[in-house]
């Protein structure tokens, strides 16, 4: 990953939007890359996946919730370079979406506790801060999981 190593590659990462009602899912990281900053559930594309299986895998994985993997869409691509004084990271990040419906009352556990301070719903207009980068670049791009179409 370093800028200078021959080996460095941009990655694929697939996140959901997890939204009930006005509300979306986020968590405070607690990682080395993007730590105290808020970020969607998702993680890297691993060999052979489709998107909708690893965006299911990962919203499983740190939040417990079984989401099912037809009701997933994909929402946009976006293509992130981000240069750190001595790491450089590129992603390519897939947004997925997944809307609970109304009668869904099931809630996120925080299956990972080392990675993730805690899940909680948020509204769009009223999104915790500092978002992890490659979410807020999104946001400032205009994205918006609530009136994006696939
Ligand atoms: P994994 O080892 O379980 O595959 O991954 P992870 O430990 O869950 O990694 P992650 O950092 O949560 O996600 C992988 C990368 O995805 C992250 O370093 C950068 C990229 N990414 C985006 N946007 C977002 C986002 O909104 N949330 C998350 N979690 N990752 C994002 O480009
Ligand atoms: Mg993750
Ligand atoms: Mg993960």
């Amino acid at each position: 990953e370093n800028t200078g190593e021959e080996n460095a590659v941009p990655r694929v990462a697939v996140v959901m939007c997890l939204l009930k009602g006005k509300t979306v899912l986020l968590g405070r990281r607690r990682s080395s890359l993007g730590d105290s900053t808020f970020s969607l559930p998702g993680g890297h594309l691993e060999f052979g996946e489709s998107f909708e299986e690893c965006a299911a895998r990962e919203v499983k994985e740190e939040t417990g919730l079984d989401i099912d993997k037809e009701k997933i869409e994909l929402l946009r691509v976006t293509n992130n370079l981000f240069v750190e004084e001595l790491k450089a990271y590129h992603y390519v990040g897939i947004f997925t979406r997944a809307v609970l419906t109304d009668g869904d009352h099931r809630e996120p556990q925080n299956v990972e506790p080392n990675m993730c301070d805690g899940w909680d719903w948020y509204e769009w207009d009223r999104l915790p801060q500092p978002l992890f980068w490659p979410l807020q670049n999104a946001v400032e791009a205009g994205f918006n999981p609530f009136h994006a179409s696939p």
